[in-house]
């Protein structure tokens, strides 16, 4: 009688998809820091295998969550879901509509499939700022309808609706964190649909002249990647009452322009140039700034670390991981 026992306490209480992207595998490592379970999914498109050192502890599945069987095994036993898997760019969406489509929208659909026959209890849904668009009220709260001016933005919310749908219908409990742009160690700073954070820490440690798009002035809510695990952490042990079917915003409740960025990133890189100004991007945003208020409420949380200390955090990553 003892075998079957030892097979139920063998299956893993997490699963974390996208987890050797920049977001998953940085929950995957907390939670496996204190201690957990977990499993890992992750097709490689924006994912590294290199992000999977030191996660050794977790059953990793290579599969793609636009095939719903890799769904259903990854789902397999599982309590909770971290969802992180996602074609997160705006640019890359310009370029490919269709691919972000797939990846964000079919595969989250799939995804809450196998959760809902797996009886997984809760799924935590990686949100974006993006859908929030541009109308100029600041900061975003998230009585706010939604204008998504992207086909990244319209793939986010709609795994949004998909997920809270699932509550509503199936009383899969699920959260919603609208992340506003993460950033820290492990984030890809190599293609050209990294984060800007990312791209300029890894030119400006090279003494190569970074690009700014627009003006400059453009501001944004820049996140700290501990901010957001935390964040997901108190998402995934809230009691449903308070938080399942809800969706908040996930950020740090201050913005700074990407001029202003700029200057801190000199000071910690020791880069002496200028950047060069290039016309802004199709489907940017120019301002964006979150109300913190809704996650402070019904998760307790507060930013952990602010932006600057992140941001020296970052770029010491940056120049020790030799990706510089
Ligand atoms: C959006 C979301 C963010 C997240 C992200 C995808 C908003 C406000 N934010 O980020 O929450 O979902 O998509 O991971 O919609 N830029 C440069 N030079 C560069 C690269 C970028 O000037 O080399 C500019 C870019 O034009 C933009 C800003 O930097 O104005 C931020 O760009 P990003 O690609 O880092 O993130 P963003 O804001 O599109």
């Amino acid at each position: 009688m003892a075998a079957p026992c030892a097979v139920e306490q063998a299956l893993p209480q997490f699963l974390v998809t996208g987890a050797a992207g920049f977001i998953g595998r940085s929950i995957a490592a907390a939670l496996l820091k204190r201690g957990h379970s977990v499993r890992g999914i992750d097709n490689f498109i924006a994912g590294k295998p290199a992000n999977l050192t030191g996660l050794e502890e977790m059953e990793f599945l290579e599969g793609d969550l636009r095939i719903p069987e890799d769904c259903a095994r990854a789902c397999s036993g599982v309590e909770i879901v971290f969802h992180e898997a996602a074609l997160a760019s705006v640019p890359r969406s310009v370029a490919a509509p269709a691919e972000t489509n797939e990846n964000c929208v079919n595969a989250t659909l799939n995804l809450l499939v196998a959760a809902r026959d797996a009886q997984v209890r809760r799924v935590i849904y990686a949100g974006s700022s993006s859908v929030y668009g541009d109308a100029p009220a600041l900061p975003k709260h998230e009585e706010m309808l939604p204008n998504p001016i992207s086909p990244y933005a319209v793939a986010k919310l709609a795994g949004e609706h998909y997920v809270r749908a699932f509550t509503r219908v199936y009383g899969l409990e699920t959260v919603v964190l609208r992340y506003f742009n993460v950033f820290g160690p492990y984030q890809d700073p190599t293609s050209q649909y990294s984060g800007v954070l990312a791209i300029f820490c890894r030119r400006m440690l090279a003494g190569q002249q970074p690009t700014i798009y627009g003006d400059g002035e453009q501001s944004r809510d820049f996140t700290f990647i501990e901010n957001v695990v935390h964040g997901n952490l108190l998402a995934a042990a809230a009691p449903a009452e308070k938080v399942s079917g809800q969706m908040m915003n996930l950020a740090t409740g201050k913005s700074i322009s990407l001029n202003e960025t700029f200057a801190i990133l000199r000071e910690l890189t020791g880069y002496k140039g200028e950047p060069q100004y290039a016309p802004a991007r199709a489907g940017d945003i120019r301002d964006s700034l979150a109300d913190i208020r809704r996650a402070e409420a019904l998760l307790g949380y507060r930013p952990q670390v602010d932006f600057r200390e992140g941001l020296r955090r970052t770029v010491e990553w940056y120049r020790m991981s030799g990706l510089a």
